[in-house]
């Protein structure tokens, strides 16, 4: 379709005060009767009722009690419009929906017998006609009625007025949202659940009722998820001085969803996968995603509904806000349980490399491709494209500069300026950061070029040591790549934290020139040209320079550094998130090199200066474990393929297998005393320190399994059989499945026929099977088990989170497989999308994203991939969603 853009903003002529919205609820004619008071809105040109509407059957329609006179009403491409004359008036539109056929699960739809929905970002107006656009904030009552046997539990957002039985086995309940929101975050839900309540004071001493809704079956595994919510309330109290707002607050899990979760108004509607676990059936990495899905979705609270977006091109103002407010909670909380600052400051850091390793497998090959947008998009074609990495995890980049600009207290300021403005308003990336300068007195006009330019910046640093005058000249320079509709760039606000090393491996105090004496070991200069030059005084001998610490900011650092500097910086760097860096970057090299050999078809050496620092990272006892774990896991696939040029699947797994295997087998004593010592005792509790050694231990027992001695199977075979806790099953199950030893089909047997009945589990073991690496020439081809598992019983089309396990693991977390020679791994997905697509557009676009940043491969697997390209581009009736992607791939 034609393309949305920022630019064409216009206020609507008429606002919603107040919407009654009465369902009847019924699978397959559902009637939706609504009451909405207009408005006149002073601010606005003149102009008609704007109505959005898609795939609704209008009953009637009344203007102040009438029907609309001739002419009055008129249908277009989007709903309807109606020309009004008064200042006020009341509309009574009544409409009917089939949610048993709706299978795009947005809207209101069905899962397991119940209702549900899903508005963000244009759902609301496939349940009724309606000005459905972010803007227009209104408060709602809503009555519901339906089956009390299929649904006996009726929600809504906001407080519970009412509840009564009637006539023929119905029943209803009438809701009241005391806060004006936008339609986006209307919620319903009528369903066969139950829950687990608490009763919290809030800060300043009020009682609120928690619940989280769950089927009968899944009791047993919400307390996590529970504790979650009660940390994120204590949180947002004690940094933000943000308490909720309401009596109740409600989080629901349903198990088809297109997504992770959605902050509707005090009802939370969440994919199971993101609120079920308990030691049996979810890992640490499941618990600790819980804890910030749960964070991310209660902070929306302020920072979403609270205050919400003006436009859909502003979504970075929530999105980003809020990932970088649920980044600094999980960081509190692997923090809060170490028992030293040097231990607090690497357990945050461990948080920071998974952000970081997010960002850059996901974020940058989305900023390198024919998707590259500004955080704030300048236009598109459909909406929900643009839930992106790029608005999600740059932009909560993008705030954490601001946070490290500003200071904690400057950016708390900030915040406190920002709600006090902008409380119940629709706003803008510009109010936002206009409120941090203001409260703060700063100058942010050049860092707004973050929200206005795509690409990931280069940053450059060169530094010349100067002996007779004891001094380091520090030059940065910066330049962004062009983006597709963005050829020139113009230089950004960038905070580089820099630290020097002297050569005993310490910090050395920094003082830059024309200041009075040295200050902290850790500067923040600030890069707002294109090139510009520091010189720090009193260095007696040339040091190694630390930058970027902390990762502060979204740019990709090219600097010139020897493998020794880098071995150096592993051994030494105060900065705990530059020294898991500074391996990563050592891996890359080494791993690239050999793809390098391995695409000459020569032979593949790692180098033994590697291997050294590597062991040395491994048997340091005094490091914090899930540290070591992150430092000696190999940087991602994704990410190493966008390092690659150009990219080539095939020499690059090569390259990885003979890495890891050779690890493997040179350190396999070390690997072995780590797994031994690492062994948790006691019962499973998700707690950091625990977590930390299982995820080294797993790791330990992966490489052993990829040298692949008799000792690695049997180690995985025990650790598979006597495992206490799902971390450790699945643990083992992993190594095993890099095995050809008939021990890892037994154990993918047994773990199937243990938890068969069991979806989220289940989605794992197709995770695992989809991802699975060949690490022999004659093991089989992932392919054929993909398409055989489609067969299981438990796998199905139309369930989100078995499409991302299993297809999506294959489409985009197993490149070596999906692009093999032959092209059958494209034409798969070819058939898949276009299958997909037919029920379930957002879906099949995710898929469809797999294959969008192949220009950066081979000439020979471009053109294979190209093929496939346009046959999909050529399928008919394709949604505007996987439209807009592959018309952007081929562009
Ligand atoms: N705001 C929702 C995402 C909605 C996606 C719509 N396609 C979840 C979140 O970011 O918290
Ligand atoms: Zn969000």
């Amino acid at each position: 379709g034609t393309p949305v853009r920022r630019e064409a903003y216009q206020p609507l002529a008429y606002g919603v005060e107040t919407v009654d919205l009465d369902f009847l609820l019924d699978p397959k004619a559902t009637q939706v009767s609504s009451r909405l008071v207009c408005v006149r809105n002073p601010d606005a040109p003149a102009g008609p009722i704007v109505l959005f509407g898609e795939g609704l059957e209008l009953l009637s329609l009344h203007i102040d009690g009438a029907e609309p006179a001739a002419g009055q009403l008129r249908k277009t491409d989007s709903g309807l419009e109606l020309d009004v004359s008064a200042e006020r008036v009341v509309l009574d539109i009544v409409t009917r929906i089939d949610p048993s056929a709706n299978l795009t699960l947005s809207g209101l739809y069905q899962s397991r017998g119940g209702y549900y929905t899903q508005c963000e970002a244009e759902g609301f107006r496939s349940i009724t006609y309606f000005p459905d656009r972010p803007d227009i904030m209104a408060r709602y009552t809503v009555r519901l009625e339906a089956d009390a046997a299929a649904c006996p539990v009726l929600l809504s957002n906001g407080n519970l007025l009412e509840t009564g039985n009637l006539p023929n086995g119905r029943h209803f309940a009438r809701w009241e949202d005391p806060f004006p929101k936008p339609s986006y975050l209307f919620a319903l839900v009528a369903a066969d659940l139950k829950a687990l309540e608490r009763k919290v004071d809030t800060a300043s001493g009020r009682e609120v009722l928690l619940q989280v809704w769950v089927e009968e079956r899944d009791l047993d595994r919400v307390g996590h998820a529970m504790d979650s919510l009660i940390h994120s309330m204590r949180w947002d109290e004690e940094v933000f001085g943000l308490e909720l707002d309401l009596d109740r607050f409600m989080i629901v899990a349903v198990s088809d969803f297109n997504m992770g979760a959605m902050e509707n108004k005090g009802l939370n509607i969440f994919n199971t996968k993101y609120v079920l676990a308990n030691p049996e059936t979810g890992t640490d990495l499941d618990f600790e995603n819980v804890e910030s899905v749960v964070a991310h979705e209660y902070f929306h609270n302020w920072t979403g509904n609270r205050v919400t977006c003006r436009d859909w091109f502003q979504l970075t103002l929530k999105e980003g806000l809020t990932v970088f407010r649920d980044q600094q909670f999980t960081a509190d909380m692997m923090a809060r349980a170490s028992d030293s600052p040097d231990a607090a400051a690497s357990a945050r850091a461990v948080t920071r490399i998974a952000n970081v390793r997010g960002l850059r497998g996901g974020q940058f090959p989305e900023d390198a491709g024919p998707m590259a947008h500004p955080i704030r998009p300048d236009s598109y074609q459909e909406i929900n494209n643009f839930y992106t990495a790029t608005v999600y995890q740059k932009g909560a980049e993008v705030i954490r500069m601001l946070h490290t600009l500003l200071g904690r207290e400057g950016f708390r300021n900030g915040m406190d300026l920002y709600f006090s403005y902008h409380d119940g308003q629709a706003v803008t990336c510009d109010d936002f950061v206009g409120c941090m300068a203001e409260a703060n007195g700063a100058d942010l006009d050049r860092f707004m070029r973050w929200y206005s330019q795509a690409g990931t910046p280069r940053l450059k640093a060169e530094g010349v040591y100067d002996p007779a005058g004891r001094s380091y000249s520090l030059t940065l320079s910066q330049s962004t790549p062009a983006t597709p509709g963005q050829a020139d760039k113009l230089p950004l606000h960038i905070p580089v934290a820099v630290g020097l090393i002297g050569a005993d491996g310490v910090d050395l105090p920094l003082q830059l020139e024309g200041e009075a004496h040295a200050g902290d070991s850790t500067r923040v200069l600030e890069l707002k040209d294109a090139s510009q030059t520091w010189r720090f005084t009193g260095i007696d001998a040339e040091p190694v320079p630390s930058l970027l610490r902390g990762y502060s900011a979204p740019v990709i650092l090219d600097v010139v550094e020897d493998d020794a500097r880098l071995a150096f910086r592993m051994a030494h760097d105060s900065d705990p998130f530059n020294r898991w860096d500074a391996a990563q970057r050592y891996m890359e090299r080494v791993a690239l090199a050999l793809a390098a050999e391995a695409a000459a078809g020569r032979p593949m050496e790692v180098p033994q200066a590697f291997g050294h620092a590597f062991r040395a990272l491994l048997v340091n006892a005094s490091l914090d474990p899930a540290f070591v774990a992150e430092t000696l896991a190999l940087p991602s696939e994704a990410y190493l393929l966008e390092r690659m040029q150009p990219a080539d699947p095939a020499p690059l797994r090569a390259a990885l297998i003979h890495l890891s295997r050779e690890l493997g087998q040179a350190l396999q004593g070390d690997f072995l005393a780590r797994y031994m010592d690492l062994e948790v005792d006691g019962e499973y509790r998700y707690h950091p320190a625990d977590a930390g050694k299982r995820a080294l231990r797993n790791l330990c027992l992966r490489y052993m399994m990829a040298w692949g001695g008799p000792t690695a199977v049997q180690l995985a075979s025990l650790q598979f059989k006597t495992a206490g806790n799902m971390t450790e099953r699945y643990g083992a199950l992993a190594a095993l499945v890099q095995s050809d030893a008939p021990e890892r089909l037994e154990a993918l047997e047994a773990f199937h026929e243990r938890y068969k009945d069991d979806a989220l589990v289940l989605d794992k073991w197709f995770l695992l099977q989809a991802c699975a690496w060949r690490w022999s020439a004659d093991a089989p081809a992932t392919l054929e088990r993909v398409r055989a598992l489609m067969d299981n019983p438990a796998f199905s089309l139309s369930n989100p989170n078995k499409v991302y396990s299993l297809l999506g693991g294959y489409f985009k977390a197993n490149a070596a497989e999906f692009h093999r020679e032959d092209g059958a791994g494209y034409a798969f997905w070819a058939e898949q999308v276009v299958a997909l697509d037919r029920n379930n557009p957002q879906v099949a676009s995710r898929m469809a994203r797999a294959l969008e940043g192949w220009r950066k491969f081979t000439p020979a697997i471009q053109a294979r991939i190209r093929v496939v390209l346009e046959q999909v581009a050529g399928a008919e009736g394709l949604s505007p969603d996987v439209t807009e992607i592959i018309g952007k791939a081929l562009a």
